[in-house]
């Protein structure tokens, strides 16, 4: 039977390309998308789909539990995957109560919806499962050498990572005590095509093809696993498909690089693309800036348990896909020009002053 799916944070970075593929390629009937449509939001990001017949917008608060309930039972959701939240650690930092809001009280909203949606039968009649997206960060921080397992225990570090690391936990919890079918994924760092650009690689593409100054915290030596979104959104539709209620499955891209080496390629590649700037090569608009507080130094996945279990693993490695995110972004500035609009640039004004 094709899944009448729930899709939250749909508009933002990774749920944008989840819809995508899943209109492509999954067993959809209806997919409903629930979006605030907050800064990190636009649905410039799905131009190419709102015309399909399986698919609608909502735009509200996941936290509001009335329209959560009312979707259910209007749309009979029998699958919900779950991406709205809060998502960059520096906002974290700064303003950790919207994080909070969202992140554990909207995950508890929707869990509760789709316990009392589910419990007046639905689950008997039809295959229902809630996919909780969440993060490596919830692991803490490595040194130099292992890899985070679904045994790690957690050890979130900064406002972001502690409010996500409270959200799995409570998508544990109804599974555990209400039978909710549960699954919860914990992925490494993401990039691709439609990702904000306050995250490093688009802010970095973006600073570096006019021009401005490139901000590296601290010595740059630190490290993240880069997992490109198309396999990312793989890996959820697999989940979806064969993975065990009640488990979690880490999902990671096998491409461990310091900061400094992704700085460095991103320059070497637009000088490549676009020619030197000014006659000179952009990797001299690097700028060593004050480290990020509580800085997690390294993240890296053990990817093992899904791809023994349920087949899946990495397809792009990181030197073919950051030539395939250059390129987007190259081509897609009318998309940048829609998303930086005012309040961004007087954020990064504010974070970026006095470093
Ligand atoms: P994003 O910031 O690009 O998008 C988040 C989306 O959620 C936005 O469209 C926003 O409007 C929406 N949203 C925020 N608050 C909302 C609310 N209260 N109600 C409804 N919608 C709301 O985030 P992303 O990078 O696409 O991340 C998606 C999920 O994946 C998040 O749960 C994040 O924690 C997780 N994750 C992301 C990464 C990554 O590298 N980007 C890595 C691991 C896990
Ligand atoms: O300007 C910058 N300079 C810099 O050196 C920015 C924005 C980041 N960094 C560093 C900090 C990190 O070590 O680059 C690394 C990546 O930073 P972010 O893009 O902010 O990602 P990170 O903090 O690692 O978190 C991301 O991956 C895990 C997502 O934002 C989270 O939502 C996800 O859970």
């Amino acid at each position: 039977m094709s899944m009448r799916m729930l899709v939250t944070g749909g508009a933002g970075f990774i749920g944008s390309n989840f819809i995508r593929l899943a209109l492509a390629e999954g067993d959809i009937g209806r997919l409903v998308n629930l979006d605030k449509l907050t800064y990190a939001g636009n649905l410039k990001s799905l131009a190419d789909i709102e015309e399909d017949d399986r698919y609608c917008f909502i735009q509200g608060d996941i936290a509001d539990g009335d329209l959560v309930e009312k979707l259910f039972a209007e749309h009979g959701i029998d699958t919900v995957v779950h991406f709205a939240a809060e998502s960059h650690v520096d906002r974290s930092i700064v303003g950790p109560g919207e994080f909070v809001r969202t992140n554990v009280v909207g995950t508890f909203t929707l869990l509760d919806a789709a316990r009392k949606a589910w419990a007046d039968g639905t689950a008997s009649t039809r295959r229902c499962r809630f996919l909780h997206v969440s993060t490596d960060e919830v692991y803490g921080s490595l040194g130099e050498t292992g890899y985070f397992t679904e045994q790690t225990p957690y050890d979130p570090r900064s406002p972001y990572s502690a409010s996500k690391a409270g959200s799995d936990h409570l998508a544990s919890a109804w599974f555990h005590t209400y039978g909710l079918p549960v699954l919860i994924t914990n992925c490494s760092n993401n990039y691709g095509p439609f990702q904000f650009p306050e995250k490093l690689i688009p802010l970095i593409i973006n600073n570096a093809r006019s021009g401005k100054d490139l901000p590296v915290y601290g010595d740059g030596k630190n490290v993240r696993d880069w997992l490109y979104v198309d396999d990312h959104c793989r890996a959820i539709l697999r989940v979806l498909a064969a993975g065990e209620p009640g488990q979690t499955y880490n999902i990671g891209g096998n491409s461990e690089k310091q900061n400094i080496e992704v700085v460095t390629t991103i320059c070497d590649l637009l000088d490549k693309k676009l020619g030197l700037l000014d006659g000179r090569p952009r990797r001299e608009l690097i700028r060593f800036v004050k480290d990020r507080a509580g800085h997690d130094r390294r993240y890296a996945i053990d990817a093992g348990k899904i791809r023994r279990e349920l087949g899946w693993q990495p397809r792009v490695r990181f030197e073919e896909g950051i030539e395939m995110t250059i390129d987007w972004y190259l081509n897609h500035q009318d998309w940048l020009d829609a998303v930086l609009d005012g309040s961004y640039q007087d954020y990064y004004r504010q974070m970026y002053h006095g470093r």
